[in-house]
Protein backbone atom coordinates (compact mmCIF):
# COMPACT_ATOMS: atom_id res chain seq x y z
CA UNK A 1 0.00 0.00 0.00
CA UNK A 2 1.23 3.71 -0.49
CA UNK A 3 2.47 5.73 2.02
CA UNK A 4 0.39 8.38 2.38
CA UNK A 5 1.61 12.56 3.37
CA UNK A 6 -1.38 14.95 3.72
CA UNK A 7 -1.05 18.61 3.13
CA UNK A 8 -4.00 21.55 3.63
CA UNK A 9 -3.77 24.31 1.23
CA UNK A 10 -5.40 27.16 3.24
CA UNK A 11 -7.01 29.76 2.09
CA UNK A 12 -8.27 33.26 3.91
CA UNK A 13 -10.89 33.75 1.65
CA UNK A 14 -8.94 36.86 1.12
CA UNK A 15 -7.14 35.45 -1.54
CA UNK A 16 -3.89 34.09 0.79
CA UNK A 17 -2.57 30.94 1.15
CA UNK A 18 -0.72 29.88 4.12
CA UNK A 19 2.98 28.99 3.93
CA UNK A 20 4.67 26.98 6.71
CA UNK A 21 8.24 27.00 7.08
CA UNK A 22 9.89 23.71 8.39
CA UNK A 23 11.49 23.05 11.45
CA UNK A 24 13.34 19.90 11.24
CA UNK A 25 14.75 17.80 9.28
CA UNK A 26 18.03 19.52 8.99
CA UNK A 27 17.80 18.72 5.20
CA UNK A 28 14.22 20.19 4.99
CA UNK A 29 14.96 22.79 7.90
CA UNK A 30 14.16 26.56 6.47
CA UNK A 31 12.01 25.15 3.44
CA UNK A 32 8.14 26.24 2.81
CA UNK A 33 5.76 23.67 3.12
CA UNK A 34 1.70 23.04 2.90
CA UNK A 35 1.14 21.82 6.83
CA UNK A 36 0.15 18.60 7.32
CA UNK A 37 2.19 15.49 7.63
CA UNK A 38 2.27 11.46 7.38
CA UNK A 39 -1.21 9.43 7.27
CA UNK A 40 -1.17 7.05 10.29
CA UNK A 41 -1.83 3.53 9.81
CA UNK A 42 -5.83 2.67 9.93
CA UNK A 43 -6.64 6.83 9.38
CA UNK A 44 -8.53 8.26 6.37
CA UNK A 45 -6.32 10.80 4.72
CA UNK A 46 -9.25 13.53 5.84
CA UNK A 47 -8.87 12.61 9.73
CA UNK A 48 -5.31 12.81 8.89
CA UNK A 49 -5.52 16.08 7.74
CA UNK A 50 -7.80 17.57 10.30
CA UNK A 51 -5.46 16.59 13.11
CA UNK A 52 -2.19 17.60 11.59
CA UNK A 53 -3.46 21.22 11.34
CA UNK A 54 -4.71 20.78 14.72
CA UNK A 55 -1.37 19.79 16.05
CA UNK A 56 0.99 22.12 13.44
CA UNK A 57 -1.13 25.11 13.77
CA UNK A 58 -3.84 25.11 16.48
CA UNK A 59 -6.63 25.43 13.82
CA UNK A 60 -9.74 22.96 12.53
CA UNK A 61 -9.87 23.18 8.78
CA UNK A 62 -12.80 22.17 6.71
CA UNK A 63 -11.36 20.62 3.72
CA UNK A 64 -12.64 21.36 -0.16
CA UNK A 65 -11.42 20.05 -3.37
CA UNK A 66 -8.37 18.09 -3.80
CA UNK A 67 -5.33 19.58 -5.62
CA UNK A 68 -4.34 17.10 -8.13
CA UNK A 69 -4.30 13.32 -7.04
CA UNK A 70 -0.93 11.74 -5.87
CA UNK A 71 2.30 14.06 -5.94
CA UNK A 72 5.46 12.34 -5.93
CA UNK A 73 7.53 12.85 -2.64
CA UNK A 74 10.79 10.67 -1.93
CA UNK A 75 10.79 7.09 -1.05
CA UNK A 76 7.29 5.43 -1.13
CA UNK A 77 5.50 8.17 -0.08
CA UNK A 78 2.61 10.49 -2.03
CA UNK A 79 1.68 13.92 -1.23
CA UNK A 80 -2.36 14.46 -1.15
CA UNK A 81 -3.49 18.33 -0.97
CA UNK A 82 -6.67 19.63 -0.12
CA UNK A 83 -7.95 23.05 -0.48
CA UNK A 84 -9.04 24.21 3.24
CA UNK A 85 -10.49 27.07 5.25
CA UNK A 86 -10.10 27.55 8.63
CA UNK A 87 -13.09 27.11 10.39
CA UNK A 88 -11.88 27.41 14.30
CA UNK A 89 -8.69 29.51 15.65
CA UNK A 90 -5.86 31.25 14.53
CA UNK A 91 -2.78 29.93 13.18
CA UNK A 92 -0.09 29.59 15.10
CA UNK A 93 3.52 27.77 14.09
CA UNK A 94 3.29 24.81 16.99
CA UNK A 95 5.87 22.97 15.03
CA UNK A 96 7.24 25.17 12.50
CA UNK A 97 9.57 28.04 12.64
CA UNK A 98 7.60 30.81 10.80
CA UNK A 99 4.37 30.99 9.29
CA UNK A 100 3.41 33.98 6.46
CA UNK A 101 0.32 33.92 4.51
CA UNK A 102 1.23 34.84 0.86
CA UNK A 103 -0.71 36.33 -1.73
CA UNK A 104 -1.11 35.97 -5.18
CA UNK A 105 2.11 38.62 -6.03
CA UNK A 106 4.10 37.06 -2.53
CA UNK A 107 3.31 33.10 -3.73
CA UNK A 108 7.17 32.26 -4.93
CA UNK A 109 8.58 34.78 -2.24
CA UNK A 110 9.05 31.65 -0.24
CA UNK A 111 11.95 28.76 -0.84
CA UNK A 112 8.55 26.14 -1.36
CA UNK A 113 9.99 22.49 -0.70
CA UNK A 114 10.72 20.70 -4.24
CA UNK A 115 7.21 18.64 -3.87
CA UNK A 116 5.17 21.58 -2.94
CA UNK A 117 6.14 23.86 -5.72
CA UNK A 118 3.98 22.30 -8.73
CA UNK A 119 1.40 21.77 -5.75
CA UNK A 120 1.50 25.79 -5.18
CA UNK A 121 1.50 26.47 -9.03
CA UNK A 122 -1.75 24.40 -9.41
CA UNK A 123 -3.09 26.39 -6.39
CA UNK A 124 -2.40 29.41 -7.88
CA UNK A 125 -5.91 29.29 -9.94
CA UNK A 126 -8.09 28.79 -6.86
CA UNK A 127 -6.44 31.42 -4.62
CA UNK A 128 -10.22 33.25 -4.87
CA UNK A 129 -12.03 30.90 -2.93
CA UNK A 130 -12.90 26.62 -2.49
N1 LIG B 1 6.45 16.78 3.11
C1 LIG B 1 6.57 17.63 2.02
N2 LIG B 1 5.66 18.59 1.81
C2 LIG B 1 4.61 18.74 2.66
C3 LIG B 1 4.47 17.90 3.78
C4 LIG B 1 5.41 16.92 3.98
O1 LIG B 1 7.53 17.49 1.23
N3 LIG B 1 3.71 19.71 2.41
C5 LIG B 1 7.45 15.73 3.31
C6 LIG B 1 8.48 16.09 4.34
C7 LIG B 1 8.80 14.79 5.00
C8 LIG B 1 7.56 13.93 4.82
O2 LIG B 1 6.78 14.56 3.80
O3 LIG B 1 9.89 14.19 4.31
C9 LIG B 1 6.74 13.71 6.07
O4 LIG B 1 6.35 14.95 6.59
P1 LIG B 1 6.21 15.18 8.18
O5 LIG B 1 7.60 15.04 8.74
O6 LIG B 1 5.66 16.58 8.30
O7 LIG B 1 5.27 14.14 8.69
Amino acid sequence: MKKVVVGAAILDGDGRLLAAQRAEPPELAGGWELPGGKVDPGEDDHTALVRECLEELGVVVAAGTQVGGDWPLTGDYVLRVWLARIIEGEPEAKEHLELRWLTADELFDVAWLPADLPIVRAVQGHLGGI
